[in-house]
């Protein structure tokens, strides 16, 4: 009940309406990732689909990510707990970031206290990453893993640059590449080279594990 209305009030924008209903739905038991996932992606994807028709605007897009942020600031304690469940044994190294041109951060970032929380070591390079960065934060930080996220369809081309780039310098090898993010697919994943794809932040986590030859008992 209170996932449906978090979800409803944030298409509508109403902010209190979805602090409160997280609030509720939190104290009533519901998974923080199930309201993050089921309830408040779902949302923004609608609110994707409103602006897609000429319904909302760029002023109604901002404002939704603004409150998905006022109730992540809810959500980020329990979502680290739960997180933490999906227990790590052998830790991974992360360079993580949205790639140039886009400056979509929510998933991302959703991603990386995901990972954070489950054990690993991330960090986080932020949104509109060019190459070099992702180029320089590997021969600084000597990850295991790199992850992309990209929201927008010409965006996520620039993944491959970065893929292709690691490569040039003979960084490559030693390295997992994983992408996600509303442009991006499996299939995708695989046309560029990457080791894998998640569709969401749990998926994600234990993409990381399997790919560190982690198993859940
Ligand atoms: Co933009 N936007 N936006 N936007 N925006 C989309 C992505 C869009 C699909 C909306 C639409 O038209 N339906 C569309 C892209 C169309 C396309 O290219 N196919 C779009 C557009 C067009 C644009 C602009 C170009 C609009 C304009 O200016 N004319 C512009 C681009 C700016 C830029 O980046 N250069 C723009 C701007 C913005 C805002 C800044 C206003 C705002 C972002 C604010 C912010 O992030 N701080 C915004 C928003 C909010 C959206 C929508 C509505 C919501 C995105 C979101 O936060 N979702 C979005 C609609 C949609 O996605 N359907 C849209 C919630 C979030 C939890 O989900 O990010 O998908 P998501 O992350 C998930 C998974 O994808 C996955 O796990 C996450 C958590 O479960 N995941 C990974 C993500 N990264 C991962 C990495 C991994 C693994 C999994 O491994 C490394």
């Amino acid at each position: 009940m209170a996932l449906e209305k978090a979800r409803i009030c944030l298409v509508n924008l109403e902010r209190n309406c979805v602090l409160e209903s997280v609030k509720s739905a939190l104290e009533s038991g519901v998974p923080a990732s199930e309201i993050v996932l089921g309830s408040l992606s779902k949302a923004m994807e609608e609110i994707g689909r409103l602006y897609e028709n000429g319904d909302y605007f760029i002023a109604e897009l901002i404002e939704a990510a603004s409150i998905f942020k006022e109730a992540m600031k809810i959500l980020e304690p329990r979502l680290k707990e739960e997180a933490s469940r999906l227990k790590t044994t052998r830790r991974a190294r992360i360079v993580i970031g949205t790639v140039k041109g886009d400056v979509h951060d929510i998933g991302k970032t959703l991603v990386a206290i995901m990972l954070q929380a489950a054990g690993h070591e991330v960090i986080d390079l932020g949104v509109d990453v060019p190459a070099e960065k992702f180029v320089e934060a590997v021969e600084k930080y000597h990850p295991d893993i790199v992850g992309m996220s990209a929201l927008l369809t010409t965006t996520a081309r620039y993944m491959k640059t970065v893929i292709d780039e690691l490569e040039r310098k003979g960084l490559r090898r030693s390295l997992k590449i994983i992408i996600g993010g509303a442009a991006t697919t499996s299939e995708f994943a695989r046309e560029i080279g990457a080791d894998g794809w998640a569709p969401n932040a749990i998926e994600a986590v234990k993409l990381v594990d399997s790919l560190m030859g982690i198993r859940d008992e």
